[in-house]
């Protein structure tokens, strides 16, 4: 069978067009994935990835309403549209120039009445998708396992007060290994949806954790053994399904892995949308995450501030990806991660097209997110600013509090030598104005 899928008939390859006029919606106008800032392509510093199972297994179906997206791939028995999908994704990867996806081992291959037909399904599927992958020179950014739609997993995948569920999650976890060596998956995420609890009356947290981290503990021992080269990615996220999910948050996150000891071995994939359902702002975990130099990936999606769930629409906000990116720049970028679009078309958006659209919608935000905070950054002016505000540490008692050799005592010295410190604005104003000059 050939592998070239027809199913975007009439669109064509996304091209970047920077005068297009406002109701072209077809081509960028801002990612020009060759172009050079700071040293790196755009293509370097945005590490786009499409997700398989929004875009290409999300039917629309919502806790109140039935499928609304009739795609022309979901047809035939599951394997054999399960290979629809895969040559439709292959085409719509490329159409897009997008290097990069992700996906959850069952939404690639449907699941057997046992782990073994699991498994050759999964073998079946990922022979087509690596022979596309070397076709077309696209990769794997991240592969995970979905721990969570079988039944099985209701009470918890690794936390769950059955041992043999703990298995089941942990032979699905070896497998998901051996397919993320096969197709050269560059980072392996872990997201716990079920990992929690609905009532501490029923739970005995710190038994749940302590079989979480040996889990992990496991799971780092395989990748080890198999020669897997890949970052391993905990994906935070503080409720839903879960009433209390223990990845809560980045801060809950990376204090687990070092209580375990599992730091080194771990960085974190933050979602946006989660970090906002923490009652955190927008920004808040990926600069967490960044600052103990933990952020490893971004799944770029938004939520919505008026509804308190999870929508995963696409990022189309110019200050956040501007934040975001700002970030990822001070960073050195965000290589072995990448820019994972975890965010579905509206279940009204039933035209193919807005699959296309929604996509680059969300990469010309990113690259403006880019242009905005390299301009920022080479101006130095906020950064300068930023600089200023701390510029009473270079002074000798500065340093050494900087060096974490100051006593209290020396800090009492010091109080009885100056007085009472004297007030210094915050400037946030003046702050939030100039980042606006720059958006
Ligand atoms: C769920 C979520 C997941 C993970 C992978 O909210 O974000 O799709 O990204 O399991
Ligand atoms: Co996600």
């Amino acid at each position: 069978m050939s592998t070239q899928a027809d199913f975007f008939k009439g669109i064509p390859k996304i091209a970047y067009m920077p005068s297009a006029g406002p109701g072209d919606v077809l081509c960028f106008k801002h990612y020009n994935a060759g172009e050079v800032l700071m040293g790196k392509t755009m293509e370097d510093w945005l590490r786009f990835s499409v997700c398989f199972w929004h875009s290409f297994c999300g039917t629309g179906v919502d806790p109140f309403g039935y499928q609304t997206l009739h795609r022309p791939w979901n047809e035939g028995t599951p394997m054999e549209a399960a290979k629809r999908r895969v040559r439709a994704a292959f085409e719509f990867f490329t159409k897009l120039g997008v290097k990069y996806y992700t996906f959850h081992d069952r939404d690639m291959a449907p699941e057997g009445s046992t782990l073994e037909e699991s498994n050759r399904n999964l073998d079946e599927i990922t022979d087509l998708t690596l022979q596309l992958q070397n076709q077309t020179g696209i990769k794997v950014l991240w592969i995970t396992c979905n721990l969570f739609t079988h039944p099985r997993y209701m009470n918890g995948a690794a936390t769950n007060p059955d041992v043999h569920v703990l298995a089941y999650a942990g032979a699905q976890v070896k497998k998901g290994l051996d397919i993320a060596k096969k197709l050269g998956a560059e980072n392996f995420v872990f997201w716990g949806g079920r990992e929690g609890f609905h009532s501490i009356l029923n739970t005995d947290v710190g038994a749940e954790l302590k079989h979480m981290a040996n889990f992990f503990k496991m799971a780092v021992k395989y990748k080890e053994k198999i020669g897997l080269n890949c970052q391993f990615l905990i994906e935070p996220k503080p409720k839903e399904p879960c009433k209390h999910q223990y990845d809560y948050d980045a801060m809950s996150v990376i204090a687990f892995l070092k209580h375990y000891d599992l730091e080194k071995h771990f960085k974190l994939n933050i979602e946006p949308n989660h970090t906002t359902l923490a009652g955190h702002s927008y920004e808040h975990d990926i600069i967490m995450a960044s600052s103990f130099g933990m952020l490893g990936s971004v799944d770029a999606n938004t939520g919505s501030p008026d509804l308190g769930w999870d929508t995963d629409q696409f990022p189309m906000d110019i200050r956040n990806t501007t934040l975001v990116m700002k970030t990822i720049i001070e960073q050195g970028g965000i290589q072995p991660g990448g820019l994972n679009f975890d965010a579905k078309v509206r279940r009204e958006s039933t035209n193919l097209e807005d699959l296309f659209i929604a996509h680059i919608g969300a990469m010309d935000a990113f690259a403006r997110g880019l242009r905005n905070a390299v301009c920022m950054i080479q101006d130095g002016l906020l950064p300068g600013m930023v600089k200023e505000r701390y510029m009473s540490y270079n002074c000798r008692l500065g340093e050494k509090v900087e060096a974490g050799s100051a006593t209290l005592e020396d800090l009492e010295a010091c109080i009885k030598e100056t007085g009472e410190p004297k007030f210094t604005s915050g400037q946030q104003e003046k702050f939030e104005s100039i980042f606006n000059h720059y958006i």
